[in-house]
């Protein structure tokens, strides 16, 4: 009897070990999500959404880890560049850089291109926003969908802005982005690339006067502690992404890459909508918190920069005729 018993605990035992699943077993992919701004910016907001996603739908299988604030590199080329190099996994940022490695993109970086949220969304959530996230593909790269940076203003800490005669001789940093520098140019500025990173930085020690961005990066990078005047001149909109390594996408079983593509644009929706609420609540915040903002007739502005269309739409290649599509889609 006193075998018997023991042979049966030997069995449950060995029964509990193979069928109870081992806690804390390491997940099959650990995946570093890398993006450039604090965790109060709408970006944060919707990489944790993804990553909660993923998660829950694989079942824990997929593992990702969040990376705010420029942890895994110096800015947003350096992460995009990280996608290619392994080193970032995952990227959620602004389309700014992305001009650098795939021309077409600049597409989206024309100064008043869109009118309003409703014709970006048009455009990027529809064949012209399909088409230039595939072209991500060749580049090491899979675009997965569009976030929201937001329409960008002007701060400086120089002057107030009534007008557009008012920026000429204003040196600002701009996105690595070759159209917003000839944009600036075009106003009288002098426009300074420079890494999302440094921009803080340069502008507590005076090398820059300001810089442009939407209402939710300006609030949560806090720059009402070194700008003094927010102009909402809304020059361009910025999108977001969410990319994802190819290498690593490629890697997937290919229902984990749709559940991939399901929770990026389920993340982005609900990103689109935080975005959506820090530009209407953030400017309150702003001048709460000392900056002055002027809102200037931005026709002067439109005409002044119109040469920027005649100068870079070449480098569209074969999909210029998609900034004349953009342009009549918001008619
Ligand atoms: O993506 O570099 C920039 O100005 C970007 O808008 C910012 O990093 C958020």
């Amino acid at each position: 009897m006193k075998y018997c018993s023991r042979s049966v605990v030997l069995l449950v035992a060995v029964m509990l070990l193979v069928c109870a699943p081992i806690a804390g077993a390491a997940p099959r992919f650990s995946l570093k999500l890398g993006h450039a701004v604090p965790e109060e910016n709408a970006y944060h907001y919707g990489a944790v959404k993804f990553k909660e996603l993923v998660e829950a739908k694989t079942g824990g299988e997929v593992q990702i880890d969040v990376f705010p604030n420029n942890q895994l590199g110096t800015g947003e080329r350096d992460l995009i560049e990280g996608l290619q190099l392994g080193t970032v996994d995952v990227y959620v940022g602004s389309t700014g850089p992305m001009g650098g490695f795939e021309k077409r993109f600049l597409l989206f970086d024309f100064p008043f291109l869109f009118k309003d949220k409703k014709h970006v969304y048009s455009v990027l959530d529809g064949e012209i926003g399909r088409h230039i996230l595939s072209l991500l593909d060749a580049k090491g790269m899979r675009g997965l969908a569009w976030m929201e940076n937001g329409f960008r203003n002007l701060t400086n800490v120089k002057r107030s802005v009534g007008g557009v005669g008012d920026v000429k001789g204003l040196k600002i940093r701009t996105m690595e982005n070759k159209v917003h520098m000839a944009m600036w140019r075009t106003l009288g500025v002098d426009p300074t690339p420079m890494a999302w990173s440094e921009v803080f930085t340069a502008l507590q020690q005076g090398t820059i006067d300001g810089q442009e961005n939407p209402i939710p990066v300006i609030y949560t990078s806090k720059l009402y502690e070194v700008q003094k005047h927010l102009t909402l001149t809304r020059h361009v909109f910025s999108p977001a992404m969410i990319v994802v390594a190819k290498a690593v996408f490629d890697s997937l079983p290919g229902e984990y890459q749709k559940i991939f593509a399901e929770a990026a644009q389920e993340a982005a929706l609900y990103e689109r909508g935080v975005c959506d609420k820090m530009e209407n609540d953030f400017i309150d915040l702003l001048k709460r918190n000392g900056m002055e903002v002027t809102t200037p007739d931005l026709a002067p502005f439109q005409d002044a920069c119109r040469s920027v269309y005649e100068e870079f739409k070449g480098e569209l290649g074969e999909d210029a005729g998609l900034l004349d599509q953009i342009v009549a889609a918001g008619k």
